[in-house]
């Protein structure tokens, strides 16, 4: 081996990112049977994975920040009142390269001019934020790059998923969205080239898989598009100023910058007619959209008002991407918002309105009711009437407590996780196919920060405050995730 490039010693630099419970975990394994204080419900039979980023090597470059590290998958299955958990890398082209290596080849998030020429050309995908799980296959997502396909039982990857040669794009989206009537999935791409790029593909996928329909429109500049919103009979992106430019990625500055000198716009497609029938708006204040709850439409005087909610922040999101103009700009938090277009009208205006009035992120409605008018919203937050903020870590504040919309109701409930305890995204599982909406559990992973060690919570849904049903222990710590999602049993082999 040339001794060179021969390691001389593994240690993750002291930086926030690799510190306290935002450290590394890189364990892949097994713990089978795992305690449970409460009572599981009988009717929670299937598995629940997500996605998290787990650096498996200290940076290339000496820092890195926390959305880059590698995809590692979390699975909680739920088998007749046993819980197994499971955690295995997503054996990308990056991973395996540098574990043949023993240490990091790839530089900077999304920039191939910092990555080591020996890599020149290879895929530097993460596939570290969401999983689709759809027509019998599980896919784990980052919008840089293409899905990669994992064995839903055994989570062992089987490859990059281009749908058969059909995908156009070198990138997909880490939000896709399931129609829960059709099974059909409406999807997106942007920075499809793997540069920056104005173009956006819209690809439809039928619920066997196949991608049937696959459209391009131009955004007005280029810039991140990290979720977006689907309805019934419409589909529509935000388009936010986290701009993305390649000269400066080629500098080797930060992929995004927040430029608030930018507006941002909405573009609503139809379903059916797709960009051909295209209409823009222009938001008229600041405006960045995290996540997406929702879409739906109704019908108002004879026309349609379509509906968009979704958290929204009047500053630049995720902080390590700087102000272009600011450099001790501040964030601010996610306010959730409704905004309302009247389809009938030529006026080019929409409506904006808080939907709750109170911080929030990380939103989830029951699946069930996606894309047609849900009364429910679940979310991540903050609530200092419950208890004290947490230490931030490299994402910001963790959160303290889940809350709960009930919109009919015109109610805010909220569970407060306690004490050195972070509550991560929730995620909505029916009690039956047929169940109301809203009837069933809000699950979610629980940091206990002091502890260093997680759990995952059972929640009733429509009773957050009264505390977990059941509360899953994990005797180990594992890394903060960002989205997951729900596999009803009987599962493929199991
Ligand atoms: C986000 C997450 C990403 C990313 C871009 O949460 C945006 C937003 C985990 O990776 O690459
Ligand atoms: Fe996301």
């Amino acid at each position: 081996m040339d001794t060179a490039t021969k390691p001389t010693g593994l240690k993750f630099p002291d930086l926030l990112v690799y510190r306290g419970y935002s450290a590394p975990v890189r364990i892949e394994g097994d713990v089978f049977d795992l305690e449970v204080e409460g009572t599981l419900p009988f009717e929670l039979n299937g598995a629940y994975v997500r996605n998290s980023a787990d650096p498996h090597f200290p940076p290339l470059l000496g820092t890195d920040i926390f959305l880059n590290g590698d995809g590692m998958l979390h699975m909680l299955r739920f088998d007749n009142g046993r819980v197994h958990l499971k955690t295995r890398y997503v054996r990308t082209e990056k991973f395996e390269l540098e574990n043949r290596a023993g240490h990091a080849l790839f530089g900077a998030y999304r920039n191939p001019f910092t990555d080591l020429p020996e890599v020149a050309g290879k895929d530097g995908g993460t596939a570290n934020t969401s999983v689709l799980w759809h027509a019998g296959k599980l896919l784990a997502l980052k919008e840089a790059s293409r899905p990669v396909e994992v064995d839903p039982l055994t989570l062992d990857t089987r490859g990059v998923h281009d749908f058969n040669g059909a995908l156009v794009s070198q990138t997909f989206t880490a939000h896709p969205k399931v129609d829960p009537l059709t099974g059909e999935v409406i999807a997106f791409a942007y920075n499809a080239p793997g540069r920056s790029s104005r173009e956006i593909e819209i690809y439809w996928i039928a619920p066997t898989g196949e991608i049937t329909r696959t459209e391009v429109f131009e955004a007005p500049y280029c810039s991140m598009v990290h979720d977006f919103h689907v309805s019934r009979n419409h589909i529509a992106f935000t388009i936010c100023p986290m701009v993305n430019d390649w000269e400066r990625v080629q500098r080797g500055e930060p992929f995004f910058h927040w430029d608030s000198t930018k507006q941002t716009h909405v573009a609503v497609i139809p379903r059916e007619a797709g960009v051909a029938a295209i209409r823009w708006y222009t938001c008229p204040v600041v405006a960045m959209q995290t996540h997406t709850f929702n879409a739906w439409e109704e019908t108002k005087g004879g026309g349609t008002v379509l509906h968009l909610d979704h958290f929204i922040t009047g500053s630049g999101w995720l902080s390590q991407f700087p102000d272009l103009h600011d450099p001790n700009a501040k964030e601010k938090p996610p306010f959730a918002q409704r905004w309302s277009f009247d389809l009938a009208s030529s006026a080019g205006t929409f409506e904006i309105r808080k939907l709750f009035d109170h911080i929030g992120e990380m939103p989830v409605v029951d699946p069930r009711h996606l894309m047609s008018r849900a009364r429910h919203f679940w979310f991540g937050s903050n609530n200092p009437a419950l208890g004290p903020m947490l230490e931030w870590g490299p994402k910001g504040p963790p959160f303290t407590c889940l809350g709960h919309f009930d919109e009919a109701a015109g109610k805010l409930n909220f569970w407060y996780a306690g004490p050195d305890s972070a509550p991560e995204e929730p995620l909505f599982v029916p009690r039956s196919a047929d169940a109301a909406e809203g009837d069933g559990w809000l699950l979610s992973v629980v940091g206990r920060r002091a502890q260093n060690r997680t759990d995952l919570v059972v929640l009733d849904a429509l009773d957050i405050a009264a505390g977990p049903v059941a509360t899953v222990r994990m005797p180990c710590r594992i890394h903060e995730g960002f989205h997951g999602t729900w596999m009803p049993q009987p599962l493929p082999g199991g």
